[in-house]
């Protein structure tokens, strides 16, 4: 259990809670997907999360530095005027404290904590076909009977520790930043270790060197960032942004990746290379995931690629005092963007602290956590009293599959994605009748600004659900036919990008020692995406088996289109 949680039944055991729909977390999925269905279409509804408290995955990541990566005007809800009018925020790219508070203020301004059960973790979920119902269970002995079941788990809430001998025999503290204590972490002179590059380190570790007396930072893969340029937003801004929320509105919901900025038309070499030097600079002073908005083709050709990959390594060489520390920083075995590319502030500064080591783990492997520290398979061994694992996420499957879900004839989830997920557009598995996965792998999801993927993919549920009640219709279940076809896409959307070059990621699932590698996001882009979800439903749920509420019987099905790259303009992808 999540460290923080404090597990609590509202029911005596052997109670049966009987709703319209059961959601699973209350991060920004849930909260949303609560107020749909309760306050749109009126259905008695009840969200079950693990945590005290609204966030999702924003109520564990509390580690040194955590700030989201996305703007802050964009990383909202967009669907309430009045709630984009009531709320302000204060940084470019808000901290954990204020994207807590924001969530926060949502819940209570709808009046949605009244129906989210807080301390529960769902362990189970089994599909009765016979009542067409499905019974969850929790931890503490709830049962909940119910029609529709929505997860909204998270992509990246399901934290991964690789199995590093001896962990537990180390006589300092340990601590996974997707499970940072509430009560926060006191570094002031300890030595600490932080194993991990990905964008969960690159945030923690400056901050974390500010604090320790002195920072050892593991290093398996180097990693680009580009800087953040973060700052407190002006009066000017924030009165632009108020002004503008319909024009904002229109941009994030059109571009590829849900961004509040378009991704240039021009190719690499449409221009020479001082012209191109120039575009970067400019830029890279902008910062954030913005400067991947400089050309178009950087995720689709390489040799494009190269050329923002040079640049910002120079970048890292021009900041990195010590040669070899710049050396290791830059030995960067995958193309920019490949791996999801992290912003920062001040990482590559940190280097030049006096209190800061870089140790490359990748020529010499971590082989044991020991009572004093780290032990690398050289014998070196690294004495700590602190150790981050900035290790990542079993993402996208792992909450999925922690819980026990079975649909039809007691299929496991567990074993219909033994060899990888498979879903239809990412929000349904053929055998799970009315079971519906908010950012569910298959889906933009990681691939997008997380808010405007989940509120679409909200949106299409709710109206589903509507269409299915007033129609008479009891199930909504894909078929296998149309996961594999959908499958055939994700796959092929993922080709045209640079992506499968960086095979080592959590995109492919090969973070996580025996975890199938299948490339798990729908990198075909956001917008694409969105036309594709609402041409299936317009055209009657296209994939989808639907039956009658009268009698069970099965209605027309009509299979799933053409989902190639193709025949789903327009493009292009992340
Ligand atoms: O996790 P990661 P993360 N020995 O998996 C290393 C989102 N996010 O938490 O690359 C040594 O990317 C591993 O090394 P390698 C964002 O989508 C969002 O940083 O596997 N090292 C890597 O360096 C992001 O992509 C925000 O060789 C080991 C690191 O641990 C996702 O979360 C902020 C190791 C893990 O990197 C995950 O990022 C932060 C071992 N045995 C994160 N095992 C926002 O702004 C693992 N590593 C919203």
């Amino acid at each position: 259990m999540p460290e923080g949680a404090t597990l609590r039944s509202t029911k005596p055991a052997g109670d049966v809670t009987e709703l319209d729909a059961l959601v699973i977390g209350a991060g920004f999925a849930g909260l949303y997907q609560l107020l749909c269905l309760r306050d749109r279409l009126g259905m008695k509804v009840r969200v079950v999360e693990a945590g005290d408290g609204v966030g999702g995955t924003w109520y564990w990541n509390r580690y040194p530095g955590a700030r989201c990566d996305s703007e802050s005007h964009s990383y909202s809800y967009y669907f309430s005027k009045e709630l984009l009018e009531e709320w302000e925020w204060s940084e470019r790219y808000p901290q954990h404290p204020e994207i807590v508070r924001y969530l926060n203020f949502v819940a209570d301004k709808f009046e949605l904590k009244r129906d989210i059960q807080f301390g529960t973790r769902v362990t189970a979920a089994r599909y009765d076909a016979e009542a067409n119902k499905w019974n969850v269970e929790t931890a503490t002995g709830d049962r909940f009977r119910v029609t529709y079941l929505i997860t909204a788990v998270g992509c990246l809430s399901t934290t991964n520790t690789p199995k590093f001998p001896g962990l537990d025999s180390f006589k300092g503290d340990w601590y996974h930043t997707g499970q940072w204590p509430h009560d926060g972490v006191d570094l002031t002179g300890k030595r600490v270790g932080q194993i991990g590059t990905g964008s969960t380190g690159i945030q923690a570790a400056p901050v974390i060197a500010a604090q320790a007396k002195h920072l050892t930072i593991f290093q398996r893969t180097a990693n680009y960032s580009v800087p953040a340029n973060n700052h407190p937003l002006s009066a000017e801004f924030k009165k632009e942004v108020r002004d503008n929320h319909e024009e904002i509105r229109k941009v994030i919901q059109s571009t590829p990746n849900g961004h509040p900025f378009r991704i240039s038309e021009r190719n690499v070499f449409d221009v020479g290379d001082e012209e191109r030097a120039e575009i970067y600079e400019e830029f890279w002073k902008v910062g954030g995931l913005r400067f991947r908005a400089s050309f178009q083709d950087i995720v689709s050709n390489k040799e494009a690629n190269d050329t923002a990959a040079e640049f910002i390594k120079n970048k890292i060489r021009s900041v990195v005092k010590d040669p070899k520390t710049a050396a290791l920083l830059t030995d960067i075995d995958h193309p920019y963007s490949t791996k999801r590319p992290p912003i920062d502030t001040g990482y590559f500064e940190t280097f030049n602290r006096d209190n800061v080591d870089l140790v490359d783990v990748k020529s010499a492997p971590i082989k044991a956590i020991t009572p004093k520290g780290v032990l690398l398979e050289n014998g070196e061994e690294y004495e700590l009293d602190i150790i981050v694992c900035a290790t990542g996420f079993d993402a996208m499957t792992g909450p999925l599959l922690n819980i026990d879900i079975q649909g039809r004839d007691g299929l496991a989830l567990r074993d219909v994605w033994a060899a990888g997920p498979q879903t239809y557009l990412g929000l349904q598995v053929a055998g799970f009748p009315n079971m519906f996965t908010i950012t569910g792998p298959g889906s933009p999801s990681v691939l997008c600004n997380m808010p405007v993927a989940i509120e679409q993919h909200v949106e299409w549920i709710t109206d589903c659900v509507s269409d299915l009640r007033e129609k008479g219709i009891a199930t909504i279940e894909t078929t296998t036919e149309s996961m594999e076809k959908w499958i055939t896409h994700v796959n092929e959307a993922a080709n045209a990008t640079l992506m499968p070059f960086a095979k080592h990621t959590w995109y492919f699932g090969a973070n996580v020692p025996g975890k199938p590698r299948v490339f798990m996001p729908y990198a075909g882009g956001m917008t694409r995406y969105r036309l594709i979800c609402k041409n299936v439903a317009e055209n009657g749920y296209e994939g989808f088996k639907l039956s009658d509420a009268e009698d069970g019987s099965a209605l027309p099905f009509l299979p799933a289109g053409d989902f190639t790259l193709a025949a789903t303009v327009p493009g292009p992808g992340v």
